[in-house]
């Protein structure tokens, strides 16, 4: 039985665009689901994993397959109905899971013969097996996995085009932010996954780099922490050699046993989401952690820095606070904490979050036919009506904070800085001018998009 698992491509994302820029080579990230959906799968099956970000393979030349599967978020849908619709014509059966199937169920399930929502650990090997029979059913839930039985992912059948592994330690999150469909699709609960697996998982893994992709990787409460420095000795200890970054929230920094120790088990970088500038901003969002304590962004940045681990920081443009000239604040105070790297996107009501609840009972989602504008949904386009800002004018805070940030004169200044503190200058300088070099990408796909809008809204 062959088994294609394919991740649909969006055209539109500039930065996995691997032809329009080298450094891009470095933004393509491998599609874990896939990986792990493949582990569990029974051997009867030859799995080939197909990830169109490399490049869309020329199906008609490749054998038929007896079953695939599709992963998408929602940007990536329409591409994935038009991978669907030509297996389906060719008469092979099409599964597709992942967040989208999950929060727009209806939609995915007019596109696949079957579709599989939140987590697919309980229950793909009995898709797989009723696939066999030729007895798909139209619907699974998986619902949330036990996370013992979250199986190693299949490091092995992915080719080695990519600078990053991939791998997940921990699922859930319980802090909901509006705009984030984390809770909502892996639930409240933060669930780590067993020490021992994540080591042996490390092991399998090729690239010297990787991206661990948990969503909150320390956790919130002082039982998580402690087990993420357990977590953290024992990769030390099994001496894996791996550079690896993460996503953290900022109380990372607040206990630097646990910065020590991450350094020590091959942490160089992590992903900080400050989201807004002030506490009305963050209490908009619902981040009200980011809040706790009084805390001093740029002490906190200093602090993961001194162990050698580069910050990048993440904001939100859009938030009904946000009025004209917040672009050039974001990266004025960016430069104040420090960051390494700077990445603001546009607040995106995406399916399923209390924001889209939200924008879509005030009638704010501008960009709202569907499927079709799925591939706006990056969180790179301002597809909403925002408070106090123009589509114009949103656009042009995004472009002056970018263009400020990654001027050259402040590129070569934080490279400067990475070079005197001896921390990674040669990632920081590299980091810096591969999103220096998408701002012009970025004009070229604001212009398109304004077209798009206007023609829309004729
Ligand atoms: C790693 C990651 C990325 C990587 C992607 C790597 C890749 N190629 O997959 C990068 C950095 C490139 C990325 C980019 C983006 N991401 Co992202 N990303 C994540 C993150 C943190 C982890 C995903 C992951 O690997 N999980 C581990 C695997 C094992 O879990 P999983 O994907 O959920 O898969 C399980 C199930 O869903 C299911 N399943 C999944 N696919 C399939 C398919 C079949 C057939 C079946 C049966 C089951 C199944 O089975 C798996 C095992 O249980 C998630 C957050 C999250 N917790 O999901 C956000 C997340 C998926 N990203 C999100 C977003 C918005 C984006 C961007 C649009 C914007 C951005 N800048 O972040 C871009 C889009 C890029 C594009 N191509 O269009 C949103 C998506 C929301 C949505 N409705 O689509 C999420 C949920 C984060 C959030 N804050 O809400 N992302
Ligand atoms: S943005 Fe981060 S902290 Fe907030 S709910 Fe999502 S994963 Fe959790």
């Amino acid at each position: 039985m062959r088994l294609y698992l394919i991740n649909p491509s969006n055209p539109l994302v500039s930065i996995v665009n691997v032809k329009e820029s080298r450094w891009n080579h470095y933004r393509v990230w491998k599609p874990l689901s896939l990986m792990v959906l493949a582990g569990l799968t029974p051997p009867e099956w030859e799995i080939t994993i197909l990830d169109e970000n490399l490049g869309v393979p020329d199906y008609q030349a490749m054998p038929q397959p007896d079953l695939v599967g599709i992963t998408a978020f929602t940007s990536q849908a329409n591409r994935a109905y038009e991978v669907a619709t030509y297996f389906r014509n060719m008469s092979v059966p099409v599964v597709m899971g992942g967040i989208h199937a999950t929060m727009c169920q209806d939609e995915v399930a007019e596109y696949a013969d079957s579709i599989v929502t939140r987590e697919a650990e309980s229950i793909w090997p009995q898709v797989l097996e009723d696939a066999r029979r030729g007895s798909l059913k139209h619907r699974y839930d998986g619902g949330l996995a036990e996370i013992k039985s979250v199986p190693l992912a299949r490091h092995d059948l992915l080719d080695t085009r990519y600078a990053f592994g991939a791998i997940q330690t921990t699922r859930g999150c319980p802090l909901n932010c509006s705009f984030c469909s984390v809770t909502a699709f892996n639930g409240a609960r933060y669930r780590q996954r067993p020490i021992a697996d994540v080591v042996r998982e490390f092991k399998l893994i090729r690239e010297k780099r990787v991206l661990v992709v948990d969503d909150n990787l320390i956790g919130t409460r002082p039982e998580h922490i402690a087990r993420a420095k357990d977590m953290f000795r024992a990769m030390a200890q099994a001496n894996l050699r791996k550079e690896w970054v993460a996503q953290a929230t900022i109380n990372f920094a607040d206990d630097e046993e646990l910065l020590a120790l991450a350094a020590k088990a091959g942490c160089r970088g992590v992903f900080i989401g400050f989201e807004s500038l002030s506490v009305e901003g963050l209490k908009e969002v619902g981040k009200k952690f980011n809040l706790l304590k009084g805390r001093d962004f740029r002490t906190s940045v200093r602090r993961i820095q001194k162990h050698n681990i580069l910050v990048v920081g993440s904001f939100i443009i859009g938030l009904d606070i946000d009025e004209a000239g917040i672009g050039k604040r974001i990266a004025d105070v960016a430069r104040q904490y420090g960051l390494d790297n700077l990445n603001v996107l546009f607040l995106t009501p995406l399916p399923g979050t209390r924001l889209w609840d939200q924008m879509k009972s005030e009638d704010r989602i501008a960009l709202d036919t569907f499927p079709e504008d799925w591939k706006y949904y990056t969180l790179t386009f301002p597809v909403a009506h925002y408070k106090h800002l123009s589509l114009d004018t949103i656009i042009e805070e995004m472009t002056l904070c970018d263009r400020n940030f990654y001027s050259m004169p402040h590129i070569l200044r934080r490279a400067f800085g990475s070079l005197w503190h001896r921390r990674q200058p040669l990632i920081s300088l590299v980091g810096n001018l591969s999103y220096r070099s998408n701002l012009r990408l970025n004009g070229k796909a604001y212009a398109d998009f304004k077209h798009y809008s206007a023609k829309r809204h004729n």
